[in-house]
């Protein structure tokens, strides 16, 4: 077949809309006929500068439906004008690995097929996402332009072609398109092999007394291969220290999620085998969960910890650090270690789309967010691995400092030098869209009301009582190109610098996910060795009452909570 081009009449769907990254739905959305074609059509209309004659990279995490899609892709896109695409073996790439390669092999941009930390197979998620070409996810004004086509479009093109063997790496040629497989691990590895000093953490694995045991987990995603790459054929580790590291299309059946309820089998193995360091990554490798025996790391510690000790460990920042940033529900924690550098720091709405700009201009180089996404400007995603290997550098630079520091030495010298910021993350998933919304709605006009600000909000429980001092939606303008993004989250400052926030999550795909993020600073020493749920009891009771969750949502216990220093709270109720 030469590629000979049909177009192809279509209705518009609704719903096309991409959320915090990318769109993301049930397979049996996706499978719809004509579904996945329209929205691939109109990445292709929307995409900057049109599609005639560039070079994309392709490839996801291999869930269900990834290998179809990407042929849809292929064909859509030699029907579109593509000249070129480069591809994961197998369409397997991790989220980092392809920004890595628009960005070594200076592409135009790239397509991934991933819906994340979310559950893969036939009756579960999948998702498309489209990155422009510094590697990075295409901001609002792209992904509000894939949309609006999305709303209006009457026909798409899609070449006559045979399908592309997918499992050869190798140059091809497919109608009219190149195509080039490349194995998925090896332009990654090499980037971080300039990033890190491999020989330091090599060396305090296998020269210290007691040797520190490792365990990495790659939850059954695509991060399986790379872990393997660095742990077992870098580092020489044992076999053991990797698990579930083979990447499966529905993740074992398992949500692919590094937090501490779905990657319970790596807490279980470090509690049960006493193991140092343990970490995690999710479905397509963007998200990182540091967890060692008794020390679970929350992402907002991680970021702060890791901006700190960057300079002294990691070779890629001996140069300096240009700025540091957060998401707005992230702690505060980032910005305390900021002042004390003398450094800008930034805060965005949640999304790793915004902290892109910022990177491009030069202002920013470390960055992270309390949904277990860390990463720096060697990339324009987020990358579990990167931030895995980030704090084994920081272990074995800690190690010279003081033989036998482990993680919660790392955190308590943290904590003694800037303080402690008390955090916590209420996940309330499945929720009705409608109660959520409305649940948002009644917070808009709590706080609108002329005396909230100022007013004492009191706990269930205790006599403990906060001072409010300011209430809003969350609203960003950006500082590169002065876009502004609004309704990012509702948020309260309280007087003593605490701050409860509500969002929505823009990830779900069905239904809605209500978040409850709450944050206490203590610089009282006596309290660090706290469970972070007993310093923030009465927040969580204030958000609660305030909010009227439970007559919104109907629901009386979240299903997910992060928090430190504390085991699997599936079940908690506050
Ligand atoms: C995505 C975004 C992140 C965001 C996270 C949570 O992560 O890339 O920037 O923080 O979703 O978003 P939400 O709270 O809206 O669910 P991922 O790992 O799902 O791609």
């Amino acid at each position: 077949m030469s590629g000979q081009v049909k177009t192809i009449p279509t209705k518009p769907f609704s719903g096309q809309k991409p959320g915090t990254s990318g769109l993301r739905k049930k397979v049996k959305v996706f499978q719809q006929e004509h579904y996945t074609e329209n929205f691939v059509q109109a990445i292709f209309t929307a995409m900057p500068g049109g599609s005639q004659g560039k070079t994309l990279v392709l490839g996801g995490d291999g869930r269900y439906f990834s290998p179809e899609a990407a042929q849809i892709i292929l064909k859509i896109g030699a029907a579109n004008g593509i000249s070129k695409f480069i591809l994961g073996q197998n369409a397997l790439l991790s989220t980092p690995a392809v920004s890595a390669l628009i960005r070594s092999l200076k592409t135009d941009g790239g397509i991934l097929l991933t819906a994340s930390h979310n559950p893969g197979g036939p009756d579960e998620d999948f998702g498309i996402k489209f990155n422009i070409s510094n590697g990075g996810p295409a901001p609002e004004e792209v992904t509000n332009g894939i949309y609006k086509v999305t709303e209006t479009i009457t026909e798409y093109k899609i070449a006559e072609l045979p399908d592309l063997d997918l499992s050869k790496t190798g140059d091809f040629e497919l109608g009219p398109l190149k195509i080039t497989i490349v194995d998925p691990v090896s332009n990654y590895l090499s980037l971080l092999k300039e990033i890190f000093d491999f020989d330091l953490i090599s060396s305090w694995l296998h020269n210290t007394t007691p040797k520190p045991t490792v365990l990495f987990d790659a939850l059954n995603g695509v991060t399986g291969p790379y872990g393997h790459a660095i742990f077992v054929e870098t580092l020489g580790l044992p076999e053991s220290s990797v698990q579930q590291c083979v990447p499966m299309s529905d993740f074992g059946g398992s949500h692919p999620d590094p937090n501490l309820t779905y990657a319970h089998a790596l807490v279980e193995r470090v509690e049960k085998e006493n193991i140092e360091f343990g970490a995690a990554s999710d479905g397509d490798g963007d998200r990182n969960m540091i967890y060692g025996k008794g020390a679970f790391v929350t992402p907002s510690d991680s970021v702060a910890i890791i901006a700190d000790w960057a300079e002294k460990a990691i070779p890629y920042f001996k140069g300096g650090i240009k700025g540091l940033a957060r998401s707005m529900p992230t702690s505060g924690a980032i910005d305390i270690v900021a002042k004390a550098k003398g450094l800008e720091v930034f805060e965005v709405p949640t999304g790793w789309k915004f902290f892109g700009n910022l990177m491009d201009a030069g202002r920013l180089s470390i960055c992270g967010e309390e949904s277990f996404g860390t990463g720096s400007d060697h990339i324009r995603e987020k990358d579990g691995v990167w931030a895995i290997v980030a704090w084994m550098s920081i272990l074995a630079a800690a190690n010279k400092e003081q033989p036998g520091a482990g993680i919660n030495d790392v955190l308590l010298k943290h904590w003694k030098k800037y303080g402690r910021s008390f955090f916590s993350r209420y996940d309330y998933e499945g929720c009705e869209s409608e109660g959520a919304e409305a649940m948002m709605d009644h917070l808009r006009k709590v706080f609108a009301s002329s005396d909230f600000a100022g007013s004492t909000l009191k706990a269930t429980s205790s006599d403990a009582s906060f001072k409010v001092a300011s209430a809003d939606d969350f609203a960003y303008t950006d500082p590169i190109d002065g876009s502004v993004s609004t309704k990012q989250g509702l948020y309260i400052k309280f007087e003593d610098g605490s701050r409860i926030i509500f969002r929505l999550s823009g990830t779900g795909s069905s239904g809605a996910t209500v978040r409850l993020y709450v944050e206490k600073y203590s610089q009282n020493e006596s309290e660090y060795g706290l469970d972070a749920q007993v310093g923030l009891k009465p927040l969580i009771e204030v958000a609660l009452s305030i909010s009227k969750l439970q007559e919104y949502t109907k629901r009386d216990k979240p299903n997910v909570i992060t928090v430190s220093h504390v085991a699997v709270l599936k079940d908690f109720v506050c």
